[in-house]
């Protein structure tokens, strides 16, 4: 067995718990956070976690899919692409009327951003109106919007933040070198292409991606080490465990160990100290132990809501029942 790395072994140990967030972290400084001895990774997540944020807060998002299925692309996990018959039938995209009830019912249940997702390749200048119709419907129930419709250019992204959009997800999803195993429809620069028009157009960014995809701990970090050298660190990191869907060409992957999951979160905590790290996909296959342990490793955010886009989720008496059990509250959000 190769020796235990130490905390010493790294190159200044502490800066990433006392000092700012740094944006120069090489691929061989994130893959040996992964190699930290587990207790030791989780202490320092844990720590840097204390440093930024209320450890007891979680934020709470809910998706609604608001045109579902049919996608142009072909990612391998995904229910939605056109490409693989998963028994998910293609929708038209949702009246505004309809987004804002849900979203309404959404707030009651206590989410605090309400996150409207599109089976899209890239938004059509089309749907924009409607599009925007129910970003400002959302808005103004005084919920943070979040969207995710594929790839932007920067005059759509200037549009949407009119409307009222504050978060844009679009993931980079996995490591650079394992991106082509999973699709091969874009590029990862189409990817951080859409992210830059997205920051230059003001909003927030919702930036994460999958566990579970068959790809190697060197690819996790990678796409973690993508994250850390971003002009901007995502301010929402979604750390998703992949649903396995039927008829995809990554639905058989082996399910990936649960302490592996918690080093993803534990090293999002470390190399994007100031992002909220989002227990994204797949909470409901872990158990409440697993979940508190993300928690610990600097968690810091939960999908509520009974349902994904087109998979199932936590219930609400279920989640509820967790965060009162772990001593956990709503976090205190900015005055919109
Ligand atoms: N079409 C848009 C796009 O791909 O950016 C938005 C919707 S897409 C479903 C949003 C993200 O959900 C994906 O980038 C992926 O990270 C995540 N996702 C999709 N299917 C998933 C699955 N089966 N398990 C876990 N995460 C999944
Ligand atoms: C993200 O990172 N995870 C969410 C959201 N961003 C859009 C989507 C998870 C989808 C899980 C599979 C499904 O329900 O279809
Ligand atoms: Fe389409 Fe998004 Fe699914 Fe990829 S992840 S197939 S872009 S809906």
């Amino acid at each position: 067995m190769n020796a235990p790395i130490r905390p010493s072994d790294l190159k200044d140990p502490a800066q990433s718990v006392f000092g700012q967030p740094r944006h120069d972290w090489t691929l061989a400084e994130v893959e040996a956070l992964f190699e930290l001895p587990f207790m030791e990774l989780v202490f320092r997540a844990a720590e840097v976690h204390r440093r930024w944020f209320d450890p007891t807060e979680v934020q709470m998002s809910q998706l609604l899919s608001v045109k579902t299925g049919g996608c142009a692309e072909n990612c391998g996990y995904c229910s939605q692409s056109a490409s693989f018959d998963t028994g998910v039938k293609a929708e038209k995209l949702m009246g505004a009327a309809t987004v804002i009830a849900a979203a309404i019912e959404a707030k009651a249940g206590g989410a605090q951003r309400f996150c409207m997702g599109a089976a899209w390749r890239d938004l059509k200048d089309r749907d924009l109106p409607k599009v925007a119709a129910m970003i400002s419907g959302v808005k103004a129930l005084g919920l943070e919007t979040c969207a995710t419709l594929g790839m932007l250019r920067p005059d759509q992204a200037v549009a949407l933040k009119e409307a009222g959009l504050d978060y844009y997800n679009h993931n980079l999803d996995t490591g650079p070198d394992y991106y082509d195993q999973v699709v091969t429809t874009r590029t990862y620069q189409d990817r951080l292409d859409t992210l830059a028009a997205v920051r230059d157009a003001g909003m927030s960014t919702c930036c994460g991606g999958i566990v579970g995809m068959g790809e190697t701990r060197r690819d996790r970090a990678g796409l973690l080490h993508q994250l850390a050298i971003l002009p901007a660190h995502p301010d929402s990191l979604p750390v998703n465990d992949l649903m396995p869907i039927a008829g995809t060409p990554l639905g058989d992957s082996a399910p990936v160990d649960g302490l592996e999951f918690v080093r993803m979160i534990a090293v999002a905590r470390l190399v994007c100290p100031k992002s909220v790290v989002r227990l994204s996909a797949g909470r409901e296959h872990m158990s409440r132990e697993l979940q508190a342990l993300c928690f610990l490793a600097g968690a810091n955010s939960i999908f509520v809501g009974g349902k994904l886009l087109t998979t199932s989720n936590p219930d609400q008496d279920t989640d509820e029942a967790l965060l009162a059990d772990l001593g956990m509250r709503p976090m205190t959000m900015a005055a919109n």
